[in-house]
C-alpha cells in the first residue's frame, strides 16, 4: 500500500517533470499506517466536524496527500487530477491549498506554518470539547513535518505553546530523513529534536520510519499521552530510488525515466505509470470506508443533543455570526458613544467594543503576544485560555507573535471559533508570512495591532511603524482597518467580525484622540471603506483624506482654511480595500472634484496615489520616526493641521 503512494508521486511528478518525490516515497510507510489504522476520517464528508485532522507541514510533499485523497476515494481526486499535478486548474496545485483539494485541511509550504496551524487546531478542539462536550468534539490533529519545518523559528515558539497548554491530542510525525535542499542535514544543523521537543513538555520518541509495528506501536502510544507527542521517524527520503534515494537529488525534481524503473524493480512493483492493481486499490478504499461507522455514531450523539445545543453547535462549525447578536452589540456600544462621547485612544475604544462583543458572541477567542495591557484586547471577567481550564477564552499566546499568528489561522481553520489577538503594529512584521496565508485562504482573523504610528511618542522609531499600512494593504483580500475615533472603531471591528473569507487588521492608536462622530445610532459608515466626515460649505476647493489619527488633524486644517476663505472638505479613510473595492463612479464621488486632494496620514506615502493621483500633496512620513514625546513628534515631522493647511493653500497658489 505505501508502494502505491511511492509510485503515484514518482509518476506525478515524472509527468509534470516537476514537483517533490523524496518526501512523499521516503514519508509513505508512516503515512500509510496513520490512514489505515489511526486517522479518523470519511472520504464521504471532508468537512465532518469530529475527523481527526491532518496536516502535512512540508507541504513541498504535496504529492503524499495527493495519492492518499485519491487512494482513499475522495471525490473529485481523480487519476486524471495526478495527472495534471501543478497545471493550471487541475486541484492538485504544487502545494497543498486549503479550498481547492477536498481533504487538505490548511495551505502549506511556508516551511513552519502547518505546525503552527495545528498547534491552532489543537487549542480550537480542546476549547470546543470542554464547551460542548467530547461526545460531539473529539479528535486528533496529526502533523507531518520535515527537517525544514523544525529548522524554522517559527516551530519553537508553536511547539513551545503546545507543550504549554499541553495539547495532549496533537501529535508530529517528523520525517526525519537527515537531508535538506542543500545535502546532508549536518551541513547547517545540529540540533537533537527529541531533546528540543522534551525541552518544551512533550512527550518525544525516536523510531525506524520504515517500520509499521514501531510506527502503529508509538502512534497508540501517543494516544493516552497527557503531553503533545513528537515522534521522530528516521527515513529514507526518496526510499526505493535505486541511486537518488537518501540524497538532496530525490528532493525536488523528476527522478527520470531510468531511476524511476529501478525503483519499480527495487520496490517490486512491476505496474505501469499511475496504475493501481485492484487489490492494493480495494485495501486503500477498506481503510477509507474505516471512518464511516465512528461518523455515524457521531451523527447520532449530535443528534441526542438538545436541539439548542445542537443549533448553536452546528452555527458556530458553519462560521456564522448571529448577525442580530452582532447588531445588537454594535448598536449598545455607539449608543453609549453618542451618549457620552469618548475622546480615547483608539485601542481603548477597541477595549469598549470587546466589553460588549465578546460576551456576545462566544465564538470570539482573544489574546495577545504578551501586551495585554497595551494592546486592549482582554475584557473584564474574560477567563484564561489554560490546560486546566480551556473552557476560558482568552490566550496568553506569549511573546510569540508568529506563532500566535499561525495558530490563530490553524484556529479559524478548525471552525467553531474567531480568533483574534493582540500585538503592536510594527510586529506586524513578526506575524506576516502568517497573516498572508490567512489572506490566502480566506479565514477570518483578526489582528489588533496598536501603537500605530509615531504617536506611540517616547518608545521611538523602532516601535514606530511607518512603512507597516502600505504593506499590510499590499497583501491582497486582507482588510486593513485605521479608525479615526471610538464610533469608527465599533464599526470597523464590526465589518471585521463580518468577513467570513477575509482577515482584518485594526490599526489603533496609543494617545487618545477626539471622537468626532457624534451622531446618534447612525449606520456604519465605515463599510464604504472612506466617506465625507466633514463637508465644506459649497464646492470644496480642497479635499483633504485622512486615516486613523490624522483624521482630527485634517478636520482642524480645514477649519485653518476655512479662515483663509477656502472651502474644504475632510474624508475619513478607514479602509483602503473596501474603498478601492467600490464601483468607480461610487468611489469618484467620494473622492470628489476639489482641485486640490491632499491626504495626511503619519506614515508613508505609497498607497495613497490612488485617491489623490500623483499630483496629490501628501502629509505624512517620509522616514523613520524618533523617540520623543508625541506631539514633539508629530510637531517635528511636519504632521500638523497648519502643516496639512499651508500645504494646501501652496498648491492652490501654484496653481
Ligand atoms: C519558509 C520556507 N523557506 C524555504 C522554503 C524552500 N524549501 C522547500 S523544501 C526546503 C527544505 C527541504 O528540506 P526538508 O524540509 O528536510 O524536506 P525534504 O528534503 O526532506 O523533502 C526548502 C528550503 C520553503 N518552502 N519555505
Amino acid at each position: 500500500m505505501a508502494n502505491a503512494i511511492r509510485a503515484l508521486a514518482m509518476d506525478a511528478v515524472e509527468q509534470a517533470k516537476s514537483g517533490h518525490p523524496g518526501l512523499p516515497m521516503g514519508a509513505a510507510d508512516i503515512a500509510t499506517v496513520l490512514f489505515t489504522r489511526f486517522l479518523r476520517f470519511d472520504p464521504a464528508d471532508p468537512v465532518w466536524p469530529d475527523r481527526d485532522r491532518f496536516v502535512l507541514s512540508a507541504g513541498h510533499g504535496s504529492m503524499l496527500i495527493y495519492a492518499l485523497l485519491h487512494l482513499l476515494g475522495y471525490e473529485g481526486m481523480t487519476l486524471d487530477q495526478l495527472k495534471r499535478f501543478r497545471q493550471l486548474g487541475s486541484i492538485t496545485a504544487g502545494h497543498p491549498e486549503y479550498g481547492h483539494a477536498p481533504g487538505v485541511e490548511t495551505t502549506t509550504g511556508p516551511l513552519g506554518q502547518g505546525l503552527g496551524n495545528a498547534v491552532g487546531m489543537a487549542i480550537a478542539e480542546r476549547h470546543l470539547a470542554a464547551v460542548f462536550g467530547s461526545e460531539v468534539v473529539d479528535h486528533a490533529t496529526y502533523v507531518l513535518a520535515s527537517d525544514g519545518d523544525l529548522m524554522e523559528g517559527i516551530s519553537q515558539e508553536a511547539i513551545a505553546l503546545a507543550g504549554h497548554l499541553k495539547l495532549s491530542k496533537l501529535v508530529v510525525l517528523f520525517d526525519d530523513n537527515g537531508i535538506s535542499i542543500d545535502g546532508p542535514l549536518t551541513l547547517a544543523d545540529s540540533v537533537d529534536q527529541v531533546k528540543r521537543f522534551e525541552a518544551a513538555g512533550w512527550a518525544a520518541t525516536r523510531i525506524d520510519g520504515h517500520d509499521p509495528q514501531a510506527i502503529a506501536a508509538v502512534l497508540e502510544k501517543a494516544k493516552s499521552s497527557d503531553r503533545p507527542s513528537l515522534i521522530a521517524c528516521r527515513t529514507t527520503i526518496g526510499f526505493g530510488a535505486p541511486t537518488k534515494a537518501g540524497s538532496e537529488k530525490s528532493h525536488g525534481s523528476a527522478l527520470g525515466a531510468e531511476e524511476i524503473a529501478g525503483a519499480r524493480q527495487a520496490l517490486g512493483w512491476s505496474h505501469g505509470p499511475f496504475e493501481i492493481p485492484a487489490d492494493i486499490r480495494d485495501a486503500w478504499r477498506n481503510a477509507g470506508e474505516r471512518g464511516k461507522l465512528a461518523h455515524q455514531a457521531w451523527s447520532h450523539r449530535l443528534a441526542a443533543l438538545s436541539p439548542e445545543t445542537r443549533a448553536e453547535f452546528e452555527r458556530r462549525m458553519r462560521g456564522d455570526i448571529a448577525r442580530d447578536k452582532l447588531g445588537a452589540a454594535v448598536r449598545a456600544v455607539k449608543d453609549k458613544l453618542a451618549a457620552t462621547p469618548q475622546d480615547v485612544a483608539t485601542r481603548v475604544a477597541s477595549q469598549f467594543a470587546l466589553d460588549t462583543l465578546v460576551p456576545a458572541l462566544p465564538e470570539m477567542i482573544g489574546g495577545s503576544a504578551d501586551l495585554t495591557g497595551s494592546n486592549n484586547t482582554r475584557p473584564k471577567g474574560m477567563a484564561a485560555l489554560t490546560a486546566a481550564d480551556p473552557t476560558g477564552r482568552f490566550i496568553h499566546y506569549g511573546v510569540r507573535e508568529h506563532g500566535m499568528a499561525a495558530a490563530m489561522n490553524g484556529m479559524a481553520l478548525h471552525g467553531g471559533v474567531v480568533p483574534y489577538s493582540g500585538t503592536f503594529l510594527v510586529f506586524s512584521d513578526y506575524c506576516r508570512p502568517a497573516i498572508r496565508l490567512a489572506a490566502l485562504m480566506g479565514r477570518r482573523v483578526i489582528h489588533v495591532m496598536t501603537h500605530d504610528s509615531i504617536g506611540l511618542g517616547e518608545d521611538g522609531p523602532t516601535h514606530q511603524p511607518v512603512e507597516h499600512l502600505a504593506a499590510l494593504r499590499a497583501i491582497p483580500n486582507l482588510m486593513v482597518f485605521r479608525p479615526c475615533d471610538a464610533a469608527e472603531t465599533v464599526e470597523c471591528w464590526e465589518l471585521a467580525l463580518a468577513a467570513k473569507t477575509t482577515p482584518s487588521i485594526l490599526a489603533l492608536t496609543r494617545q487618545n484622540l477626539p471622537q468626532l462622530r457624534l451622531g446618534p445610532n447612525e449606520t456604519n459608515r465605515c463599510v464604504a471603506g472612506a466617506y465625507e466626515i466633514a463637508s465644506a460649505a459649497g464646492e470644496a476647493k480642497v479635499s483633504i483624506f485622512a486615516s486613523g489619527s490624522e483624521v482630527a488633524i485634517a478636520v482642524e486644517a480645514c477649519k485653518l482654511l476655512a479662515q483663509h476663505a477656502i472651502t474644504a472638505r475632510v474624508v475619513s479613510v478607514p479602509c483602503f480595500e473596501l474603498f478601492l473595492a467600490l464601483p468607480d463612479d461610487v468611489r469618484r464621488a467620494v473622492i470628489g472634484r476639489a482641485p486640490v486632494k491632499v491626504a495626511v496620514e503619519a506614515a508613508i506615502r505609497q498607497g495613497w496615489d490612488a485617491i489623490i493621483g500623483s499630483d496629490g500633496v501628501f502629509v505624512g512620513m517620509t522616514g523613520f520616526g524618533a523617540s520623543a514625546p508625541y506631539q514633539d513628534l508629530y510637531r517635528h515631522f511636519g504632521i500638523t493641521a497648519e502643516a496639512v493647511a499651508q500645504a494646501a493653500l501652496t498648491k492652490l497658489d501654484e496653481r
